[in-house]
């Protein structure tokens, strides 16, 4: 709220900037944003992006969404030991000036818990990345089925034990096939 007002005498000088700078320069954004959709309601969907870094060194601190009941910032890690994955909580990410930041499948990633009907209907969720330096980007995702091993492995070990697991998957699929998309609120399709 205070932001909106610290920066509304900025405004003119900003859109002169904006016009005598437009093209140029780096600026903060979100690229590429997509939900994967968790076939079974009550597990959490995946959140993949590309935040690129603008000027100034900043973090990603948090992802607000009206339409999910919780969202939460993982890492997973797989324990070169053991070769088991797993997911840890990310307080917060830094992004360097310049550079982009991936969250994607088998790394950083967001889970969103319990993503309302109205978006699961419309395949588009609301977002707000919520940065350091006080900036808050506003995305419209699209939401698309869970797609195959890649985009499954951060949902895995969370939370689901094996049986659940199997229970949810089917039969385990080749990680280097995809699988056929999840059954979703889509209408069935009739040959
Ligand atoms: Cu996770």
């Amino acid at each position: 709220m205070t932001s909106r007002y610290f920066f509304a005498p900025l405004l003119p000088l900003a859109a002169a900037i904006g016009l005598a700078s437009c093209g140029q320069g780096p600026v903060l954004a979100v690229n590429e944003a997509v939900v994967k959709l968790n076939p079974v309601e009550s597990n959490p969907s995946a959140l993949y992006f590309t935040i690129q870094g603008g000027p100034e060194p900043t973090t990603l601190e948090d992802v607000l969404s009206p339409s999910a009941v919780r969202v939460a910032m993982h890492e997973t890690v797989r324990d070169p030991q053991t070769n088991v994955s797993r997911m840890e909580p990310l307080l917060r990410v830094a992004v360097p000036a310049k550079e982009d930041v991936s969250f994607g499948p088998g790394g950083k990633h967001v889970m969103l818990y319990g993503i309302n009907l109205p978006a699961r209907r419309l395949n588009e969720i609301d977002l707000v990345f919520v940065f350091g330096n006080g900036e808050r980007i506003a995305v419209t995702a699209p939401i698309q089925p869970m797609g195959g091993a890649a985009d499954d492995g951060d949902m895995g070990n969370m939370k689901m034990g094996n049986a659940n697991r199997a229970a949810l998957i089917g039969t385990p699929a080749p990680s280097s096939v995809p699988t056929t998309a999840m059954p979703s609120d889509a209408p069935a399709q009739t040959d």
